[in-house]
């Protein structure tokens, strides 16, 4: 059975993952109406998806445990962009939050001796890796871009081939 505090901690993560995907949906949407972004804006639709399926993951664990699983309002994340670079920088962001949250999280569970916890968090600390590693990634590519059309070309023809690479 849950601790009130970490069913609470780990509703907050549901809620993290959520925002994780309205914020993915989001940078979908704006690379969606750019000309030559298509790339990316399947990129971003994936990785919604895939931070919806996060969200479930912890619904299904909480609910398991004999928790309640709170599904939280929706908040309007960033709609608009300036560049391709802020997308990425704010990506890099939030993916660099999720993993704090996370080994708070792990924190709290060895804390509690809740080691079913601890063993469920473990995908997630894996997951992260993987994420920071991907959007570091693209950070340096596009840095290494800048506005050279060619080299943007290249990098939404390639972005799936990256994350597929994960
Ligand atoms: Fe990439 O945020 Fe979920 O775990």
């Amino acid at each position: 059975m849950l601790s009130k505090t970490l069913q609470e901690a780990l509703n907050k993560q549901l809620a993290l993952e959520a925002a994780s995907s309205q914020a993915y949906l989001a940078m979908h949407s704006w690379a969606d109406i750019q000309p030559g972004l298509q790339g990316v804006a399947d990129f971003f639709d994936k990785q919604s998806e895939e931070e919806r399926v996060h969200m479930l993951k912890l619904l299904k664990y909480i609910n398991e445990r004999g928790g309640f699983a709170v599904v939280p309002a929706l908040e309007q994340p960033i709609i608009t962009f300036q560049s391709l670079k802020r997308v990425f920088e704010e990506f890099l962001r939030h993916e660099l939050q999720v993993s704090e949250s996370i080994n708070d999280l792990v924190d709290m569970a060895l804390k509690e001796k809740d080691y079913a916890t601890y063993n469920f968090l473990q995908w997630y600390v894996s997951e992260q890796i993987e994420e920071e590693r991907l959007a570091r990634t693209l950070n340096d590519k596009l840095e290494l871009i800048g506005e050279d059309k060619s080299g943007l070309y290249l990098f939404d023809r390639d972005i799936m081939f990256y994350r597929n690479q994960q």
